[in-house]
């Protein structure tokens, strides 16, 4: 059996993989990884500020208030995109610099800094892909509302959406509402590694996923009948790696189902479907959240396209005996209510995350997602990889991440190729960042950020990369 990249490859004489017209190409940030300037311009604090702050949370105990200093920098870093040729750019905007207290008063000054990066961007040719909320949630919506799991929560989401599209939509016509409510709700209230750090009750991850699709679908509903004259669109993004079954057991095959659906289902099957997936509502019971027929009415069909975030690859397989351990991050979701075993094959490559490098994985994933949602417009909104490549005489020479990114587009190019309805691709990240819990120990730049002079050294994986998105094709 031939893996599905191999399709499209032709003739052997062929010497390009060509993306279809229209592609967007493009990198990606998020504003508590790159901005800074936490206490410049009106920002309030946010919760990753107050994790970085407590011991124990955050390697090293680094922490945002400089990071790549972005906040003073935008110009420089937009014009090192447009000399790269970069199409796109997706970022995200910081909530507390734009309704500090979380609801209430707008701080002009961050509107006018978000306002100035859109300027400069069109100015420079480069598409905004605008995502609302990427984590970094106004601190007080938490110490006084308890943040996501407040059902009042999808109010105040839509309340600084609005806000958002009044202000910036006449320009940004590419909107994603959250990204990753996985992470928010898996590693914030779950597992509890990612801010604001809870690990109480798992009831809590599964009410924070319930009140932030609840937000999505607000803020949607808010974009589609208040700003309809903007003529933009609108979605979410959503991570999942993807599953692949140990063996051809009808039992791993269910269980990396299973896995699929906890993981992405959990998020998809209410935009796409109307409710949660019946395996989650069997197996989680009374911790999963009903939705009130508005609610479904409001969710369903609620994203123009599909955003989806994909990093790694796990075999998945029926346990031998019952998963009772709360599991790490990788899990899928909360590992206790899936029953589902992880494993690895020990011949793949890994990254510095210790995330396992399986190019087919995405296109696997990506077909799975067309067959089960009915063949939607999927962006890659992330997809990348940490390698830390010492810089020599002005030089950063990073085949590893060359090779990842070659490989992984070449899946996804076989993919488009089998009938997916791929329409773009967004490498993260633009410049190395601060890699949340991890601090600045992980680089998943194509751009170096030298952190004591704040020089930007562009990788070797960026020059090739630059090439691709010049020429819309993977040279072979
Ligand atoms: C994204 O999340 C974030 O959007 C971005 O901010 C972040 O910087 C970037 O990725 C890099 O981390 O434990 O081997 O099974 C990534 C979501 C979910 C992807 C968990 C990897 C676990 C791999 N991640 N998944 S494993």
């Amino acid at each position: 059996k031939l893996p599905l990249y191999h399709l499209n490859s032709g003739v052997s004489a062929m010497s390009k993989l060509v993306f279809p017209d229209q592609f967007v190409w493009g990198t990606a940030t998020a504003s508590y990884q790159i901005e800074g300037g936490v206490r410049e311009g009106g920002r309030g604090p946010s919760i990753w500020d107050a994790v970085c702050y407590t011991p124990g949370r955050v390697l090293n105990m680094d922490n945002g208030d400089v990071a790549c200093d972005h906040f003073h920098r935008f110009k420089d870093d937009i014009s090192l995109m447009k000399e790269l040729g970069l199409k796109a750019y997706r970022f995200s905007l910081a909530w507390p610099r734009i309704i500090p207290a979380g609801f209430g008063d707008v701080n002009e000054q961050g509107v006018a800094f978000y306002s100035e990066l859109i300027d400069c961007l069109l100015d420079a040719g480069i598409t905004p892909w605008v995502t609302l909320y990427h984590w970094d949630l106004p601190l007080v919506l938490q110490t006084e509302f308890d943040g996501l799991i407040n059902p009042d929560f999808p109010d105040w989401f839509a309340a600084y959406a609005d806000v958002c599209f009044d202000r910036f939509g006449d320009r940004v016509k590419n909107w994603i509402t959250l990204n990753e409510p996985w992470c928010s709700s898996v590693l914030g209230y779950g597992i509890g590694v990612h801010a604001p750090c809870r690990k109480m009750d798992t009831a809590e991850a599964y009410m924070a996923a319930h009140q932030l699709l609840r937000g999505h679908g607000k803020a949607v509903q808010l974009y589609r009948s208040k700003y309809q004259s903007q003529a933009g669109s609108i979605g979410i993004t959503n991570n999942c790696d993807w599953r692949e079954p140990l063996t051809d057991a009808i039992t791993d095959q269910a269980a990396a189902q299973r896995s699929l659906e906890f993981f992405l289902g959990w998020f998809c099957d209410p935009i796409y479907k109307g409710d949660y997936p019946q395996v989650m509502r069997d197996m989680v019971g009374d911790r999963l959240p009903k939705f009130t027929d508005a609610d479904k009415a409001m969710i369903k069909g609620s994203s123009d396209f599909f955003g989806l975030n994909h990093y790694t690859t796990m075999l998945a397989s029926e346990p031998t005996e019952q998963v009772v351990e709360r599991n790490i991050a990788g899990n899928g979701g909360i590992s206790e209510d899936q029953n589902v075993t992880l494993t690895e094959d020990p011949s793949w490559q890994k990254t510095d995350m210790d995330w396992n490098v399986v190019p087919w994985g995405s296109a696997k994933l990506l077909k799975w997602i067309d067959e089960r949602y009915d063949h939607p417009p999927i962006y890659v909104t992330e997809n990348g990889c940490a390698y830390d490549v010492p810089v020599i005489d002005g030089v950063c020479d990073d085949p590893q991440r060359l090779d990842f990114f070659k490989s992984y587009l070449t899946a996804m190019h076989g993919a488009i190729a089998d009938g997916v309805d791929l329409r773009g691709y967004f490498a993260w990240s633009f410049m190395d960042n601060f890699e949340w819990s991890w601090g600045y120990t992980k680089r998943f730049g194509l751009v170096h950020t030298d952190y004591s002079t704040q020089q930007r050294i562009v990788k070797n994986s960026m020059k090739w990369y630059s090439q691709v998105v010049q020429s819309n094709a993977i040279a072979e």
